[in-house]
Parts: structure tokens; C-alpha cells; sequence
């Protein structure tokens, strides 16, 4: 199988403007000598940068794994201006069935997850097949801060600043043939790393998809880290899929193929449940679950006894971007 290299003329020249690890970690210490505040919030951190593009509280780099500098987003409103769910939130209640189906699982056992050496193989209906290295996939574009809400089909929500590049940048690349309609992808499913895949609740690989267009639009990333680092194992290390105006779900964690095809792919939800997980899962306040409302959310972090629920938004509120794409479609039908 072809192994893309270095030299096969997918570099990306790396902006003047993204920090270089070293030259980060030095005004990280600088900042810890100094005692952080309002010296540290003029320094160009992630924090700070994120923090002035979108007028809220500035949010330090968490410092717990290998930095991953990102530019401000050069897609057009493709950020939330909400304040980030803080880290230890949105890194200790996650969804990552492979390691367990509480809340809570997947930071105690994801640490198991072997994530270097890490391929992503692309195949199916497109000119360019292959398998690349994650270390190519990382430089195919520029990484961009997207601060994007997550919303759970079960009704809970997070705002995260994801670090990543739009996937049709890798779309592009490998051109896919005339016949592709549909993208699947699929996720690492490995037994000996993931404790729960044995489990019955889901058939494993977890599977997704996508409608090319759902794939080729700007909104839809390639996401290799969070709050200006690394993800951690337990949020889809080493990448994953952030799709944000559809249920959390669709985003799938820790990526080994995506396959171009021609038939809508069955996606994992859908195989377990199909009257309640539709292939679109668009988040939709008007189309409730067949056993729950969708009308309303809990952002995680705000779950005091008088903390108030939040009116889930049309398409997660991603509508002037992306409801174009549903033009003319029953929502209620297809959802
Ligand atoms: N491989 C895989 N990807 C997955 C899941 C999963 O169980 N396995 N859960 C999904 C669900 S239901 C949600 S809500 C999000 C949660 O992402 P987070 O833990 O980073 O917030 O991941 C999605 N991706
Ligand atoms: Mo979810």
C-alpha cells in the first residue's frame, strides 16, 4: 500500500504566523515566571488569540499535552462567540463507546489507546487511494482554531475550540471520481486497545457518513486537537470528524479509513437503532427523538440545581451556513 511521504507534494508551507512549538513552550515558561495575568494575556498564546478574536474570557492553554498551534479561522463565521466548556468538563465526560458506555469511562480507560504510529487509508470511488501517515494528514492545511458546539443526541451540550482543517482540503486532494455520492468513515476497532469493543451494545468498527456535500462543506473538520493542544485519547485521538450542526455522534473518534462510495453507508447508530438514528441527524429542536424532546439542551459545566436549560438551535444554530444543503428536503422524513 502506497505510503505517502514528505516529499509527495502535500506539504502545506506552514504560516509565518503559527507559533513554533519551541518558541510556545519558551513564552509558556516566561508566562509562568511572570505569574501569568495580565502580562500573559498579551503574550500571543492560544488563550489570548482566541480569547480577542471572539471577546470572551481568555482560556489558557491547559498544558497537559504536546501544543497544537492554530490560526484564527479563515472560514467565515465559523465560530461560536460562547465561552469554551472548561477542559476538565469537556475531558471527563465524553462518549467513546470503546471504552465504556458511563461518562466517565473513557478518561479512565482510554490512556490504552495506542495512537502513534497512526494511518488514516483512503479508498473507495477516488483517483488518489492511499494511506497517510497522521504526520502528512497534519501538515495538509494550515490548522485553524473552530470553536463549534457539540450537541448530543442526548441532549447535553458542549462548546469546544477544536483544532483542525476543513476535510474538504484533504477532499480535494484525492479527487474523487464521479460516482462518489456518499463518504464513510470508519474507526479504529481495535481489541486489544479498547476495552469495550467486545461489548454488544454497538457493532464495531464504529461507522459513520456523510453526503459529499455534508463532507465538502467548509464547516465540516478534520480535527487533530483541542484547546491549542493534541486531543486527548478520550475526545478521538489522534483525529476525528467534527460535523457541528449534526448530533454529536456523527463526529466520529480516532479515524483509520475514509471510503468515497456510491451507496449511502450504513453508519453504526443507524444499524442499532434505526427508527431512532436517522443517516442525517441533523440537530433539529423540531424533530424529537422517538423516546425524547430535542427542544432543549444542558451545556455541560452549568448543572447547578437553578442552572437553566438552553433552547436547542435549527441545525445546532449553524442554519445560514448550512440549511442550503437541506433545501427542499422533509426534515421530518429524513432525519
Ligand atoms: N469511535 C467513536 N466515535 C464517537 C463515539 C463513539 O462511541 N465511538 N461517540 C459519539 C458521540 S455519541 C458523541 S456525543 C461525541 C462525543 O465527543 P466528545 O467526547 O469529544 O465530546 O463523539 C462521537 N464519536
Ligand atoms: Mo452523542
Amino acid at each position: 500500500m502506497l505510503i505517502r511521504s514528505h516529499r509527495s507534494g502535500f506539504d502545506h508551507p506552514l504560516s509565518s504566523e503559527i507559533t513554533s512549538r519551541s518558541v510556545y513552550e519558551g513564552r509558556r515558561e516566561l508566562l509562568r515566571l511572570m505569574g501569568g495575568g495580565i502580562a500573559g494575556v498579551a503574550l500571543a498564546t492560544w488563550g489570548s488569540r482566541q480569547a480577542m478574536a471572539q471577546g470572551v474570557t481568555p482560556t489558557a492553554r491547559p498544558g497537559k499535552l504536546a501544543a497544537l498551534p492554530a490560526l484564527r479561522s479563515s472560514v467565515a463565521a465559523a465560530s461560536t462567540l460562547e465561552q469554551p466548556t472548561a477542559y476538565k468538563d469537556a475531558t471527563t465526560y465524553n462518549n467513546f463507546y470503546e471504552f465504556g458506555t458511563d461518562k466517565a469511562d473513557p478518561a479512565k480507560n482510554a490512556h490504552s489507546l495506542k495512537t502513534s504510529p497512526w494511518t488514516v487509508e483512503i479508498e473507495g470511488l477516488v483517483k488518489k487511494p492511499g494511506r497517510y501517515a497522521l504526520e502528512d494528514l497534519l501538515k495538509l492545511a494550515a490548522q485553524e482554531d473552530r470553536t463549534y458546539r457539540l450537541r448530543c443526541v442526548e441532549g447535553w451540550s458542549m462548546v469546544i475550540p477544536w483544532v483542525g482543517y476543513s476535510l474538504s482540503e484533504l477532499i480535494r486532494r484525492v479527487e474523487p471520481l464521479g460516482g462518489a455520492k456518499y463518504v464513510e468513515f470508519v474507526t479504529q476497532a481495535d481489541p486489544k486497545t479498547m476495552r469495550f469493543i467486545d461489548s454488544p451494545v454497538l457493532d464495531w468498527p464504529y461507522l459513520e457518513g456523510l453526503r459529499m456535500d455534508e463532507a465538502m462543506h467548509p464547516l465540516t473538520i478534520l480535527s487533530f486537537g483541542m484547546y491549542g493542544e493534541v486531543l486527548p485519547n478520550q475526545n478521538g485521538a489522534p483525529v476525528r470528524l467534527v460535523v457541528p450542526w449534526k448530533y454529536g455522534f456523527k463526529s466520529g473518534k480516532s479515524l483509520v479509513k475514509i471510503r468515497f462510495t456510491e451507496q449511502q453507508p450504513i453508519t453504526a447508530w443507524n444499524r442499532a437503532a434505526a427508527r431512532e438514528y436517522g443517516f442525517f441527524s441533523n440537530v433539529n429542536p423540531n424533530v424529537d427523538h422517538p423516546r425524547w424532546s430535542q427542544a432543549m439542551e444542558r451545556r455541560i459545566g452549568e448543572d447547578g440545581l437553578f442552572a437553566k436549560k438552553r433552547k436547542t438551535l435549527m441545525f445546532n444554530g449553524y442554519e445560514a451556513q448550512v440549511g442550503q444543503l437541506y433545501a427542499g428536503m422533509d426534515l421530518k422524513k429524513f432525519f
